[in-house]
């Protein structure tokens, strides 16, 4: 062994230690997570598949300014109305490849898709629905810039072509995370006992364990939101980012993919918002593949997700597609967001009351 300096002793526990780490999988970690539910063996292959679309996905991005066809738009329109980029077709298609003939997944739906894709062949033994987001931040897609997959597993209901066993609030789900594309591709999970990270290791195409129970502070210095936005938001949102913008100790952080965002709010606090706006009174993010998963996660770490006026995992989504407002984060920013709300409605409603005392009976 290279002499290091440190003894025997103290290099065979370094060793030990880096081994271990390096063994820390996540097929493992589900494993260990769940070793007392009847499903961990289920449960475990099937994030070992969403790894799998995930490391399909990062080293695709990883050469697209190498190969041609990759980058770009195909002319489509998706069903939200926004062009399709080629990376969101071939992250979805993965997402599908990856779960064919995996008697784990019958039914999987994207915002890439109008309806649900079934897989009729794994139904009788599949016991699960994925909801997912195949490339969140698609603008950064072709300027090499951070990007995300968002996924969220619930137990499989119903029959082929029905879509409202779909429609559940995000208190169902089963587990939820993201994969998030950076100078380094990492996979976050829950699975409803806390929240981990793990780092996709190239030189063994294993997503190693990073970061276990992962809790967000309470409070953090970061708002994280598209100010380009402020002039068509309701008056509270106005109202806040003018706080920030006179208070000491906030700072501004806002990368056009929100995976990437949530990221770093998950890790350092702060809180991250999309509100309605006056085009868009639902804002842009859709519930179930994009804000649910999300909080789901927030939550786990400890933190908030709210519409405004109702926590995320509560509301039930009448569309598959549905929008929402969103406010994820710290649990002190959240609530500060939301004091600007409630005392925004509170004039509102004061207002109201003296016009109606004033009118002649
Ligand atoms: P996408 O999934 O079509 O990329 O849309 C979601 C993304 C989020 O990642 C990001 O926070 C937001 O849209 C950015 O939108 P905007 O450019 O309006 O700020
Ligand atoms: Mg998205």
């Amino acid at each position: 062994m290279a002499d290091t300096g440190l003894s025997n002793e103290l290099q065979d526990v370094h060793l030990e230690e880096s081994l271990e780490r390096d063994c820390t999988t996540l097929s493992r970690h589900v494993l260990q997570q769940m070793q007392m539910s009847p499903e961990a063996q289920d449960l475990s292959a099937l994030m070992n598949r969403i790894a799998l679309a995930g490391k399909l996905i990062a080293r695709r991005l990883s050469r697209a300014g190498l190969m041609a066809g990759v980058l770009g738009f195909t002319g489509e329109t998706n069903i939200q109305g926004e062009s399709v980029k080629k990376m969101d077709v071939y992250a979805n298609d993965v997402f599908i490849s990856v779960f064919k003939q995996s008697g784990l997944v019958c039914r999987l739906a994207s915002e890439e898709m109008e309806l649900p894709y079934e897989i009729p062949e794994n139904c009788p033994i599949g016991r699960y629905t994925l909801l997912y987001d195949p490339i969140d931040g698609s603008s950064n897609t072709d300027n090499n810039l951070s990007l995300g997959s968002i996924f969220a597993i619930g137990q499989h209901q119903g029959t082929e072509g029905d879509v409202t066993p779909l429609l559940n609030s995000g208190r169902k789900q089963i587990g939820a995370g993201y994969i998030l594309y950076g100078p380094s591709t990492m996979l976050v999970y829950s699975l409803g006992q806390g929240v981990h990270s793990f780092t996709l290791d190239p030189s063994l195409g294993e997503f190693i364990l990073t970061e276990e129970n992962i809790k967000t502070p309470s409070h953090g210095a970061v708002y994280s939101v598209n100010e380009g936005n402020f002039w068509q938001w309701e008056e509270p949102f106005r109202e806040y980012i003018r706080y920030v913008h006179r208070t000491e100790g906030y700072t501004a952080r806002y990368s056009g993919a929100m995976v990437s965002d949530v990221h770093r709010i998950l890790l350092q606090g702060g809180v991250f918002m999309y509100p309605g706006t006056t085009k868009k009174p639902e804002g842009k993010l859709r519930l179930l593949y994009e804000s649910a998963p999300l909080a789901f996660l927030i939550e786990q770490a400890g933190g908030r997700a709210t519409t405004g006026t109702q926590e995320i995992l509560d509301v039930i989504p009448e569309k598959l597609h549905q929008r929402t407002p969103l406010i994820l984060g710290s649990k002190d920013d959240v609530a500060l967001v939301e004091s600007f709300i409630r005392e925004h409605a509170k004039n509102e409603s004061d207002r109201t009351e003296i016009s109606r005392s004033r009118t002649p009976q």
